[in-house]
């Protein structure tokens, strides 16, 4: 392929010897002794390290929708939510709801309850969901839920998981599941 060039600098130059110019320049930047400290084995592993440190330090927050959500939950369970999404990224996808939205949640079998404890404000209730959503994926939500119970062991706060209705830490006698439902037991 050729690129024609006009006028006094006007030249016929073809890929090849624009590659080799590009990499003369890269050659001379690589040899000046500033770039080759940088590129040097052991400081480009320091500044891999470092990001990948910064990376993995950086804390999940939710985000505008689950913020609003958080604001109508009870103030114990705002504050073991806000405590357990440092740690674990999830999202808020149901906190208060009418007694209308309640009845349309029962009548679809998402509910066991008529009336419950989302339909009060603020929520003592709360359905919750690991970022990014599997709702397939039971054993995450398990795991979610084990993650936010030790938060709220931790913080006083006594709460109840919808895959545990008796609280004895067994699942298999639940006869009603809801991986994303915990609450507060007042
Ligand atoms: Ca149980």
């Amino acid at each position: 392929m050729k690129i024609q060039r006009s006028g006094r600098w006007g030249l016929l130059r073809d890929w090849s010897s624009v590659y080799s110019i590009h990499s003369i320049i890269l050659h001379l930047i690589y040899m000046s002794p500033l770039c080759r400290l940088l590129f040097s084995g052991p400081v480009l592993r320091s500044l891999l390290v470092f990001l990948k440190y910064r990376k993995q330090s950086k804390m999940p927050s939710f985000g505008t929708k689950s913020s609003a959500k958080l604001k109508d939950c009870h103030p114990d369970l705002q504050e073991v939510l806000l405590e357990a999404i440092k740690y674990f990224d999830f999202t808020i996808v149901e906190s208060y709801r009418s007694e209308e939205q309640q009845l349309e949640k029962y009548n679809e079998g998402l509910s066991r309850l008529k009336k419950g404890k989302h339909n009060v404000y603020p929520s003592l209730a709360v359905d919750i969901a690991p970022w990014p959503i599997d709702w397939q994926d039971t054993e995450r939500f398990t795991y979610l839920a084990g993650h936010v119970m030790a938060v709220g062991k931790m913080k006083g706060v006594n709460l109840r998981w919808g895959n545990d209705w008796d609280m004895d830490t067994q699942t298999k006698d639940t006869n009603f599941r809801d991986y994303p439902h915990i609450e507060i037991m007042l």
